[in-house]
């Protein structure tokens, strides 16, 4: 899946149409008791699944959204009542804050001590709150009340600047650490922060408050749910989709297609002199070549095997696109990265090429299309693998096709 299509769905898509819904029904109160009803399932599902996969960063997102949307709404009519609204403005900008803290902590399971580390700083943030008095007030208003950029840019919100910047900051860091990590669940979080940020221009009715803070909840438990379909279908070392994920792809395509088995050479004398480490960099290098093939679809069969299917297409046409990627793996190379690659230079430095000696593999193929000889996906497979024996017996680093 594109890039702008993996961020927006499904929690983007999800929230927009939440937005919809709440503008189209505006006004028909019969929909409010659904909304209660709507955010209690939201949390509690987020909660059951969180538990089920003993994941903590959600869980404690989930924490923090059902207390915004049980305690902001009800500091905003206090607020409106005449109450001052800096309780109400803190506890906004906590928002964010508190969402890229869980972001940042490492995900050890619920049983972690990270899970008593998050749990202790919302009792901390509480105890301040409750006993915020006098000149800590006044130092609490001056600084919410301070604003770097012009105030005129921020008069659509009651929340202040402070609050609407922290949500951009975090905004910004939740987008970027999914664009870093890839995992669902920091995409989630991003969404889950953006459905809070209208959850708080919502408080005017606790409702639709929860409306928005259920939807976080909600994309949080779809995050979840996400999380679970990876761990069953992609790859952890490589990222790409694994065996069980082509074992039920194949049988999916009711059109004619040509697979490849895809071996690197010699990878086990690799594995001897470089170690097991430098391998498990070398399958990731070999993968993200394969993953840019076009029209084909890679799968790590196993061990340092990769397959890749062309649907809709036969050996013949799937060929220049097989030549042109063992080419590139061939000529690629890499340098080996982490410890591997010495802490400081080395003194005898003009002696030894830069950054390390460049190493390289090459990889054998094998190719077979459904048809009449081959009528079945396992067929298929077996007859790719003859022809990657054939072209390993020929020499390696070369493509085969069955016959
Ligand atoms: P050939 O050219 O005939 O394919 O030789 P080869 O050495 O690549 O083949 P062989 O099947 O004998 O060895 C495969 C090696 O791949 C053995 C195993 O240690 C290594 N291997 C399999 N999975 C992994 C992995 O996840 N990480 C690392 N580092 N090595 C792996
Ligand atoms: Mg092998
Ligand atoms: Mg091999």
């Amino acid at each position: 899946m594109e890039l702008s299509k993996q961020f927006w769905f499904p929690g983007g898509v999800l929230l927009l149409g939440v937005a919809g819904l709440q503008l189209w029904a505006a006004g028909l109160s019969a929909t409010e008791p659904f909304l209660t009803v709507f955010f209690l399932l939201a949390l509690a599902v987020g909660a059951v699944l969180g538990w089920m996969y003993n994941r903590s960063r959600p869980v404690a997102a989930l924490v923090v959204l059902g207390l915004a949307a049980w305690l902001l709404p009800a500091l905003y009519a206090n607020a409106a009542n005449g109450a001052p609204i800096w309780r109400l403005q803190i506890l906004a900008l906590l928002l964010p804050f508190n969402l890229i803290l869980f972001s940042l902590l490492p995900d050890q399971g619920l049983r972690a001590r990270t899970t008593l580390l998050s749990a202790s700083a919302l009792a901390v943030q509480a105890v301040v709150l409750a006993l915020l008095r006098g000149k800590a007030v006044s130092w609490t208003v001056l600084q919410l009340g301070r604003a770097p950029l012009p105030p005129r840019w921020f008069g659509w919100s009651w929340a202040g600047q402070p609050t609407l910047l922290a949500f951009g900051v975090a905004a910004i860091l939740l987008a970027g650490l999914f664009l870093w990590r890839r995992r669902p669940t920091d995409r989630g979080l991003f969404w889950a922060l953006t459905a809070a940020l209208v959850g708080i221009h919502a408080v005017h009715s606790s409702r639709v408050a929860m409306l928005y803070f259920g939807s976080g909840a909600l994309i949080l438990a779809v995050s979840l749910i996400e999380h679970a379909h990876a761990m069953a279908y992609v790859d952890a070392l490589t990222n790409i989709p694994n065996r069980r994920a082509l074992d039920e792809f194949l049988p999916q395509l009711h059109k004619r297609f040509s697979l490849a088995m895809v071996d690197v050479d010699h990878f086990k004398t690799f594995n001897d002199k470089h170690g097991h480490d430098a391998g498990d960099q070398v399958l990731r290098k070999v993968a993200s070549h394969l993953a840019t093939v076009s029209g084909g679809r890679v799968f790590r069969y196993g061990g340092e095997e990769f397959s890749i299917v062309f649907p809709g297409r036969s050996c013949k046409e799937a060929q220049p696109h097989l030549e042109a990627l063992r080419a590139r793996i061939e000529d690629a190379g890499f340098r080996l990265r982490g410890r591997f690659r010495p802490k400081r230079k080395p003194p005898e430095r003009r002696s030894r090429p830069r950054g390390g000696a460049k190493l390289h593999v090459t990889v054998s193929i094998g190719v077979a299309e459904v048809g009449e000889k081959f009528d079945s996906p396992q067929a298929v497979i077996q007859a790719a693998d003859r022809a990657l024996y054939r072209a390993k017996e020929e020499g390696r680093n070369q493509v085969w096709f069955a016959s």
